[in-house]
């Protein structure tokens, strides 16, 4: 996908603003997201293998938080189940109207349907794949037990929800550690110093990172019997977790 360089935060900012999912930021998207998670294209292109292994006829797939859309579009490539659609739904205007723009149309199978609503008002039915790709950790805490819970319950059995988080330890030398190493990785991606931590600054008390024990205690309370990491690479995870 196409993208302007980010340098959003190359130049000191008097103040730091809350950061939000507005136009500036969706210029940039692409060329953000992969410079700033570790294994972010190996996670989508996953993301497609386990819809093409786990859509089922007659279904629905979701990609909640799509953002660009760049999950969703691994997993038309892949889905091949007759009469199976993908919802992509994102509470950002601005990227669901860029993400309109950009969508052509193929000779995939499964059609696109892309909403602009919060993924705590959607209805999730008959899913047999869900996808949080990074988005869980923009919801409020408080929030996501019951967002769990609808998504368990919207799931047809035999269905995968696919969670990918940005990850915090309880361990404090392990939580320094890989604070520090995803540090040295946007380093080496060309962000400075200053990028770094203003983009921090910008994040504090908007994405709010959960160990991998939290995030598997509360999907097993919303039902999921079987939760595993399958990729983590630094405080970047992707997690499966099976109806
Ligand atoms: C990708 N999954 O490229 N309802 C709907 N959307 C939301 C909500 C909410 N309550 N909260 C946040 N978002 C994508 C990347 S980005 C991750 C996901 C990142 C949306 C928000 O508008 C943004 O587009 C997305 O979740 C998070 O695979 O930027 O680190």
């Amino acid at each position: 996908m196409q993208s302007d360089k980010d340098s959003l935060y190359a130049n000191p900012l008097g103040e730091i603003t809350t950061f939000k999912f507005d136009d500036s930021v969706v210029n940039v998207f692409p060329d953000m997201i992969q410079r700033s998670v570790p294994g972010y294209s190996a996670i989508i292109s996953a993301i497609g293998l386990l819809a093409g292994r786990f859509s089922q006829p007659h279904s629905h797939c979701y990609d909640l938080g799509c953002s660009l859309g760049a999950a969703t579009l691994a997993m038309r490539e892949q889905i091949t189940a007759t009469d199976c659609g993908i919802v992509a739904v994102d509470n950002s205007e601005s990227m669901v109207e860029r993400f309109k723009l950009n969508l052509v149309a193929d000779q995939s199978k499964a059609s696109i349907d892309i909403q602009c609503a919060d993924i705590r008002a959607v209805s999730i039915e008959q899913a047999s794949v869900v996808v949080l790709n990074f988005t869980l950790q923009f919801v409020p805490v408080a929030d996501r037990v019951a967002l769990l819970e609808k998504i368990y319950q919207g799931m047809l059995p035999g269905g995968v929800l696919i969670l990918s988080e940005k990850l915090a330890f309880e361990d404090r030398r392990q939580q320094g550690l890989h604070v520090d190493m995803h540090h040295h990785f946007k380093k080496m991606q060309g962000y400075s110093e200053l990028e770094i931590s203003q983009k921090r600054m910008a994040l504090e008390n908007v994405l709010l990172a959960e160990s991998f024990a939290v995030h598997r205690h509360r999907l097993k309370a919303a039902g999921f019997d079987s939760v595993e990491i399958w990729f983590q690479y630094f405080n970047f995870a992707s997690m499966i977790a099976l109806k």
